[in-house]
C-alpha cells in the first residue's frame, strides 16, 4: 500500500486522502467521470445536511445496496478454480464429442466445489456431500458435468428434491441448525424415504468430511450416453479420481477445524494453486451397453445405485489440472451457472428421472440468481467457441446484433441471412425408443433399497466401519425424538445386524426395534467392492500435505533445517507454530519466522506435527493450554508426531507418555526426520484409534 499511494492532502477534518499518482489510475464514477474527493459527501454548509444533488454519493450507495444476488438454494457455499482438461486419446469409436477426439488436446475448464446444506457463509467442514461441478469450454459448446463427491443420491425422483432439501436445511421456524443434517427434520424425512439409505451410508462415512477438496473423488452420478458419429450409443458413468489420493479428516477434527479455520477447504485450494502444487484428477468412464444394462442387478437409471468398478472398470480418458485461482470470487465463483442441460454433440441424457428434473431446475434457477436470460454473456459462462443464434433482447443484452434478420427460414441473401442449422455437425438426440402409459409412477426396478447399502458397508475397513457407526450415533443423538432414532436403526437392521446393534447401543436404546419393512428382500450376495473404501485407496504419499512444527525459543537449528529440506523433497509444506507471531531464535541464534501463533494454528489444521521445543522452552509450552491441546489433539487424531527429547515434558503434561506408539517418532538427531516423513506417507497411525476413542 505504502508504495502505491501517497498519503497526503490531509482534509480539513483530518481525513486521509490518497491522490492518484504514478501507476495508479484516477478513480471515476461508473459513468467514467473522474472523482476529486472520495471521502466526503456534498453538504449544505460544513455541518449542514447532505445534499440530494450529490450524484457521486447516490451512485456509490446505489451500487453498494445491490451487491448481493440470491445465494444458491443448495450448494451455496463454494470455491472455484480454473484450469484445463487434457484428453488422453481418440475416443471416436464411442463418442463424437469434439473434446475427446484428439490425444493431448487441452480444453479450458472452470470447477466449482461446494457443500450442499449450508448457507453461503457457513463453514467448510460440516458432515455433508460435496459438489464437484465442471464446465468444459469445448470447441462445440459448453459441457457441464455437475457432479458430487458421492456416486449416489438420496432420492430417485426429482419430485422429492424440494422435500429433501427443506428437511436437510435449517428448520423453518427457528432458522437453525444450519449446515448440518444432525436434526430431527432431516432424519425424519430420510427414515421415511428408504431409497435414501444407500446415500446415508456414504454420508455417514468419511467421504462426507474430506481433508481437502483436492483429495476427493467426483462422480457424474447418473448414467449418461455416449454417441458416436455412426449414431451408435453406449451408456456411460463419469468418475473423477484425484491423483493426490483420497483422504479425510476425523469427525472430532472436523468439529474443531470449523472453529479454527472455517475457510479450511477454500484456503487449502487457493494456497496449493498459488504454490504451484496444482491439483489433478483423472477423468474416467464406465462404458456399458444395453445388454449389460438389461442384465445388471439394478436399474441403471436409478441414481441411488452404483455400478461397482470391479464389475465395469473405470477407464481413464483424460486429466484435469487446476492451475489458476479465480480473478474475482463474485464474478466467477458466484456467477458461474452450471446447467445439467449443457451437453454437447456426442453426449446425451438418459431417462434417469432425477436427471430429467435437473435439466429443468438448473436453467430455471439461473434466471432467479443472475436475473437475466443473457447470463451466458457473463465471462465465466460464455462459450469459448463461436456463438450464432437468432435469440434476442432481454435484460442486460450485452451484444449489439446487426442486420435486419432475426428469424429463420428467411430468403435474404446468404451474407445477410444469419445462421442456419447443420444436421451433419449439429446436436442429435439419440433415438431411444419410448413407449408406455402416461402415469405418475416409480418403476418396480427401483425398489431394492438396502442391498447396495449393505455392499458399501461390508466393503469398508474396520476403522471406516467404526467411523460410520459413530457418525450415525452422533447425528441421531441430536434428534430429539426417540421414534426417529429407532426408525433409523430399523433400517440398519436390513443392512447389517452388527451395525444396527452397535448404533442402538451407542444411542442407549432400551429395546431393539423390528427391521423396517422392505419393498424387496435385501440381497446378501453382493461381493465386497474394495474401490468403495477410502483407506484401501489411500495416498501412500505425503505430497501436498502440511506439517505443523511447534517450536520454542532455542529450537534445534540442525533438526529444523533437515526437517524442512526433507519435507520439501517430499513435496509437502511446513508451517512454524510459535508462542508469538514474532517467531523465535533457533539454537544458532538465527531468527525463525512464525506462520501461526500457537492458539491460531491448532494441530487440527495439519496432516502431521513435529514438536521441537528446546530444553529451556518446553516448560512454558507445557504450561500453556493451547500448546497442550496441540499435542493432545494430534495424538487423539492418530497423527504422526515427530518429537525432540525435550517434548516428553509436553507428553507428560497431558498424561500420554505411557501411550506413545510407533506413530510417535523421536528425533534424536537431524537424520531421524527421514523416518518421520516415511511414516507420514500412511497419513495416519490408525492402530492408535481404539485406544483414544471410546465412544
Ligand atoms: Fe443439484 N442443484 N439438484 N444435484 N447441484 C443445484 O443449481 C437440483 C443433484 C449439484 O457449483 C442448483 O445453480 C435438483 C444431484 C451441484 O454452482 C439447483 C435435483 C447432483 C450443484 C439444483 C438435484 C447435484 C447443484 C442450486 C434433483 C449430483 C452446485 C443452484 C432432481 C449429481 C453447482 C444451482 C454449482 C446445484 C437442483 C440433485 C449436484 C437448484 C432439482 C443428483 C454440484 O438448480
Amino acid at each position: 500500500m505504502a508504495e502505491r499511494f501517497t498519503f497526503t492532502n490531509r482534509g480539513k477534518g483530518g481525513e486521509t486522502h490518497q491522490s492518484a499518482g504514478q501507476g495508479t489510475p484516477v478513480m471515476t464514477t461508473p459513468q467514467g467521470a473522474p472523482i476529486a474527493d472520495n471521502q466526503n459527501s456534498l453538504k449544505g454548509g460544513t455541518r449542514g445536511p447532505t445534499l440530494l444533488e450529490d450524484h457521486i454519493l447516490r451512485e456509490k450507495l446505489f451500487k453498494f445496496d445491490h451487491e448481493r444476488i440470491p445465494e444458491r438454494v443448495v450448494h451455496a457455499r463454494g470455491m472455484g478454480a480454473k484450469g484445463y482438461f487434457e484428453n488422453y486419446g481418440d475416443l471416436s469409436d464411442i463418442t463424437c464429442a469434439d473434446i475427446f477426439q484428439r490425444a493431448g488436446e487441452q480444453t479450458e475448464v472452470f470447477v466449482r466445489f461446494s457443500t450442499v446444506a449450508g448457507n453461503k457463509g457457513s463453514a467448510d467442514l460440516p458432515r455433508d456431500v460435496r459438489g464437484f461441478a465442471t464446465k468444459f469450454y469445448t470447441k462445440e459448446g459448453n459441457w457441464d458435468l455437475v457432479g458430487n463427491n458421492i456416486p449416489v443420491f438420496f432420492i430417485q425422483d426429482a419430485m422429492k428434491f424440494p422435500d429433501l432439501v427443506h428437511a436437510a436445511k435449517q428448520e423453518p421456524d427457528r432458522g437453525f441448525p444450519q449446515a448440518q443434517t444432525a436434526h430431527d427434520n432431516f432424519w425424519d424425512f430420510v427414515t421415511l424415504t428408504p431409497e435414501s439409505v444407500h446415500m446415508l451410508m456414504w454420508a455417514m462415512s468419511d467421504r462426507a468430511i474430506p481433508r481437502s477438496l483436492r483429495f476427493m473423488e467426483g462422480f457424474g452420478v447418473h448414467s449418461f450416453r455416449f454417441v458416436n458419429s455412426q449414431g451408435e450409443s453406449k451408456f456411460v458413468k463419469f468418475h473423477w479420481k484425484p491423483l493426490q489420493g483420497l483422504q479425510s479428516v476425523v469427525w472430532n477434527e472436523a468439529l474443531k477445524i470449523n472453529g479454527a479455520d472455517p475457510d479450511f477447504h477454500r484456503r487449502d485450494l487457493w494456497e496449493s494453486i498459488q504454490n504451484g502444487d496444482y491439483p489433478e484428477w483423472e477423468l474416467g468412464v464406465q462404458v456399458f451397453d444395453d445388454d449389460f444394462a438389461d442384465q445388471f442387478e439394478f436399474d441403471i437409471l436409478d441414481a441411488t445405485k452404483i455400478i461397482p468398478e470391479e464389475q465395469v472398470p473405470v477407464r481413464p480418458i483424460g486429466k484435469m489440472v487446476l492451475n489458476r485461482v479465480v480473478d474475482n470470487f463474485f464474478a466467477e465463483t458466484e456467477q458461474v451457472a452450471f446447467c445439467t442441460q449443457n451437453i454437447v454433440r456426442g453426449i446425451d441424457h438418459s431417462n434417469d428421472p432425477l436427471l430429467q428434473g435437473r435439466n429443468f431446475s438448473y436453467l430455471d434457477t439461473q434466471l432467479k440468481r443472475l436475473g437475466s436470460p443473457n447470463f451466458t454473456n457473463i465471462p465465466v459462462n460464455a462459450p469459448r467457441c463461436p456463438v450464432h443464434h437468432l435469440l434476442q433482447d432481454g435484460h442486460m443484452t450485452m451484444k449489439n446484433p446487426t442486420g435486419r434478420v432475426n428469424y429463420e427460414p428467411n430468403s435474404w441473401a446468404p451474407e445477410a441471412a444469419g445462421p442456419r442449422e447443420c444436421p451433419e455437425t449439429g446436436f442429435q438426440s439419440h433415438p431411444t425408443p419410448v413407449e408406455g402409459v402416461k402415469e405418475r409412477v416409480r418403476s418396480e426396478t427401483f425398489a431394492d433399497h438396502y442391498s447396495q447399502a449393505r455392499q458399501f458397508y461390508i466393503s469398508q475397513t474396520e476403522i471406516e466401519k467404526r467411523h460410520i457407526k459413530s457418525a450415525f450415533v452422533f447425528e441421531l443423538s441430536k434428534c430429539e425424538r426417540l421414534d426417529i432414532r429407532e426408525r433409523m436403526v430399523s433400517h440398519l437392521l436390513n443392512m447389517d445386524k452388527d451395525l444396527a446393534s452397535d448404533v442402538a447401543e451407542g444411542l442407549g436404546l432400551k429395546d431393539m426395534p423390528d427391521a423396517a419393512e422392505a419393498a424387496m428382500t435385501p440381497r446378501t450376495d453382493l461381493p465386497e467392492s474394495p474401490a468403495l473404501s477410502i483407506l484401501l485407496n489411500g495416498p501412500k504419499s505425503f505430497k501436498g500435505r502440511k506439517v505443523g512444527v511447534l517450536v520454542s525459543e532455542g529450537v534445534d537449528a540442525a533438526i529444523f533445517k533437515k526437517l524442512r529440506e526433507t519435507l520439501e523433497g517430499e513435496g509437502a509444506r511446513l508451517a512454524v507454530v510459535a508462542p508469538t507471531i514474532g517467531g523465535v531464535k533457533d539454537s544458532d541464534g538465527n531468527p525463525l519466522a512464525a506462520d501461526e501463533k500457537v492458539d491460531g494454528g491448532p494441530s487440527v489444521i495439519f496432516d502431521a506435527v513435529a514438536l521441537l521445543p528446546s530444553d529451556d522452552g518446553v516448560d512454558d509450552l507445557a504450561r500453556d493450554a493451547t500448546a497442550r491441546d496441540f499435542v493432545d489433539d494430534a495424538f487423539a487424531h492418530c497423527k504422526f508426531i515427530g518429537y525432540t527429547p525435550a517434548a516428553r515434558k509436553l507428553f507428560d503434561s497431558i498424561g500420554i507418555t505411557a501411550m506413545l506408539d510407533d506413530g510417535c517418532i523421536p528425533f534424536n538427531g537431524p537424520d531421524d526426520t527421514g523416518k518421520f516423513i516415511e511414516a507420514c506417507r500412511d497419513v495416519r497411525y490408525w492402530p492408535r484409534e481404539e485406544k483414544v476413542d471410546q465412544f
